[in-house]
């Protein structure tokens, strides 16, 4: 674009009593429940960077809905949850999503989702008593390819089109000029139009998902944007709070999946629904086989399952010793499910094997295709991926929030607001809140409602604030669209624009950001491992990468939209890399190791590590805080 075409942005303006960022699974949950209490004539605004039809974690729709209570009692799930994150997860906030989870599942039922039912109840909702069909103990199975339109749909009608805006790219929050640590708005870009928004709110939620992308991905070249997690999920919801000073929870943690190699498809069904096994290059069962090796990690030895790290660990294991490659055994499945079926049930079976992916992660069916797999009669290698940082899935980095009050949880889990952040007036959900893993898709759209709720109360108990901007607009309007002024003011120096002494292209940075996180802060080409020297050696290269990143251009909204999202994806790295140096050991095998400190340590560090930004300085702060089980727990 040249300087005609960009111009000066024209700022558009907002007031609203409620603003929520994001238009995921949370921010649709909390929509719904806030527009249910907001009384009449308070104005509810959402926006997201994307169309929310198709936006975030679930744009691709899932096969499997991962929370789903049934049965199990919410005390259940609270050490299930525990188990499977090593023992440090907060019981409170657990206990809550699990208390609440299956009503969230059954609206999604009435709103159109179809969810699988057994032989006796079919046709009958959950709500009357229909039997969903169980891939596991905690997992239901859905037909959800257009699972996100049908949420977005009734989250769309609560809120009426007009308090919708998509396609804004939110790039800080901003603090309120009269009154101390409370949040007042948000500034942000259209990525379609030259507009600069500014939103000014008694409250906000801010639910932009997890963090991908920050660590070198193990598909680059051609593969280069497969990942599991969605590459739009760019850590904005961590930078955006830390930056305001909102205290950050286990950012240490992460999540490494073990997926089908190069596609990135899950690997849920074929374990839980298809009981199927994974072996080592020679066949061999890996968890059977280095079943003592988990031992170490012992008291978590008598989880009902495995943690989901510790899998990872045996794995490992065998690819390590150079046992690979590592495969999903889908033929011995599917032909031991087979020796009961009828030949129609049989072909079913087959094309259930493809939806798996079909609903939720296409490109692994094109990998099959592509490479002429028949699930029925060849293996698929597994890999163990690239990490990603996220809340609601099997890692619980995140947010520090107040918790419910009526659970006996300790006082400094509790002020006031549930879900509200350590900021007054700033909630979260989903991906946002730490400490409390396994929510999935459903918990995260009931996390979503739990805030909207406690968020339209906060906005009537400060019904008379008035929120005054901490901020010089003209000084952020040029700071957001300095990517742009480097690239007008440089252009014209090269030839190619592409190749420019003067300025970095996003695209670049990213890979400069990726490969140091790879190398030094326990990417898969350190096989997960790193030390102290090793992640100051990144923090000082992480530094430098802070430096450059001011040169960062844009030559179109597209690219700015890349380059916020990188200046996002680098303060998220940092509070990763931050915590993983002030954990003195190895909590998580499988996910990372300090080889420094090779084992668990539960005597110094049973507790929660969380940090804080000085808003003022931008100086981190990193520090203990106490865990406590509220649910007991049956360790060994
Ligand atoms: O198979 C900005 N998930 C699964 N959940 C399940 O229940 N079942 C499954 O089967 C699951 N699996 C799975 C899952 C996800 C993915 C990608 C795959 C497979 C391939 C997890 C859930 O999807 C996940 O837990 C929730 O979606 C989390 O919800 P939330 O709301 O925390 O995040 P989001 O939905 O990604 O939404 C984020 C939103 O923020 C927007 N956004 N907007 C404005 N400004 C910015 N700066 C923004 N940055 C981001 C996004 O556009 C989006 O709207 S399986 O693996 O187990
Ligand atoms: P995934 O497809 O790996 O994202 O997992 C989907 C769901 O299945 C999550 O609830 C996982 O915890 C669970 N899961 C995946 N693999 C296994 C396994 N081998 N054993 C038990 N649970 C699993």
């Amino acid at each position: 674009m040249s300087e005609a075409e960009f111009g000066k942005p024209e700022i558009v303006e907002i007031e609203t009593d409620i603003l929520l960022i994001g238009g995921g699974m949370a921010s649709c949950g909390a929509a719904y429940e806030a527009k249910r209490w907001a009384p009449e004539g308070m104005k509810v605004i959402l926006v997201d960077k994307a169309a929310m039809d198709r936006s975030g974690a679930v744009a691709q729709g899932l096969s499997a809905i991962n929370t789903y209570l049934g049965d199990n009692t919410p005390d259940d799930y609270c050490r299930m949850v525990a188990a499977d994150l090593m023992g440090i997860t907060r019981d409170d906030l657990v206990y809550d999503v699990g208390r609440h989870v299956d009503g969230t599942v059954q609206l999604f039922e009435e709103w159109g989702l179809p969810i699988w039912k057994t032989e006796d109840t079919q046709g009958v909702p959950l709500s009357e008593g229909g039997k969903p069909v169980r891939s596991g103990k905690w997992q239901i199975m859905i037909n959800g390819e257009s699972y996100k339109p049908i949420v977005a749909e009734a989250a769309k009608k609560a809120l009426g089109i007009d308090n919708i805006y998509e396609r804004v790219f939110i790039v800080k929050l901003i603090l309120d000029a009269n009154e101390e640590n409370r949040i007042a708005g948000a500034i942000g870009f259209s990525v379609r139009e030259n507009k600069i928004y500014i939103f000014k709110c008694k409250s906000m939620l801010l639910c932009c998902g997890g963090a991908v992308n920050i660590f070198r991905p193990r598909s680059i070249g051609e593969g280069q944007g497969r990942a599991w997690y969605p590459v739009w999920n760019a850590g904005s919801t961590y930078s955006m709070a830390a930056e305001v000073g909102a205290e950050l929870t286990m950012m240490e943690n992460r999540f490494v999946p073990a997926r089908f190699k190069d596609g990135y498809g899950p690997v849920g069904a074929w374990f839980l629904l298809f009981k199927s096994k994974a072996t080592n290059g020679f066949g061999e069962d890996y968890m059977t086989k280095n079943a003592d090796m988990l031992k170490d990690f012992a008291p978590y030895d008598t989880a009902i399952v495995v943690p989901t790290c510790l899998r990872n660990h045996a794995m490992l294991k065998e690819m390590k010793d150079g046992r690979g490659p590592i495969y999903m055994d889908t033929p011995t499945a599917m032909k031991k499910l087979a020796e009961t079926m009828t030949p129609k049930e049989v072909k079913h079976l087959e094309a259930e094997a493809w939806e798996d992916f079909l609903d939720m992660c296409i490109g692994q069916a094109g990998v099959w295709a592509g490479l002429n797999i028949r699930p029925e009669e060849s293996r698929s290698e597994l890999m163990p991926t690239e990490p990603y940082l996220l809340g609601s899935h099997s890692g619980c980095c995140g947010i520090w929030v107040s918790g419910p009050d009526d659970l006996g949880a300790p006082d400094d889990w509790n002020w006031g607001y549930n879900r509200m952040t350590t900021v007054n007036g700033l909630f979260t959900a989903g991906d946002g809140v730490g400490a409390s893993g396994h929510k999935f898709s459903s918990g995260s759209h009931t996390e979503g409602r739990i805030a909207g709720k406690n968020m339209v109360k906060f906005a009537q108990d400060h019904a008379d604030h008035k929120p005054a901007l901490k901020a010089d607009i003209d000084e952020l309007v040029a700071e957001i669209y300095k990517p742009v002024a480097n690239y007008l003011e440089h252009k014209d120096k090269t030839t190619a624009e592409d190749i420019n002494p003067e300025y970095i292209l996003p695209r670049m940075l990213q890979m400069r950001l990726q490969k140091l996180m790879d190398e030094y802060v326990a990417g898969v080409s350190t096989y997960y491992n790193t030390n102290k020297v090793m992640l100051e050696e990144g923090l000082h290269l992480l530094e430098m990468v802070k430096e450059d990143a001011q040169k960062m251009r844009a030559k179109d909204l597209h690219e700015l939209l890349r380059a916020w999202e990188n200046y996002h994806r680098v303060i998220t790295a940092e509070a990763h890399l931050r915590h993983i140096l002030f954990r003195e050991e190895t909590r998580y095998p499988g996910f990372f190791y300090r080889t420094d400190f090779p084992e668990l340590n539960d005597a110094d560090w049973k507790c929660f590590v969380n940090s804080k930004i000085n808003p003022e300085t931008g100086e981190w702060k990193v520090f203990k805080r106490p865990h406590k089980d509220l649910v007991e727990k049956h360790y060994g």
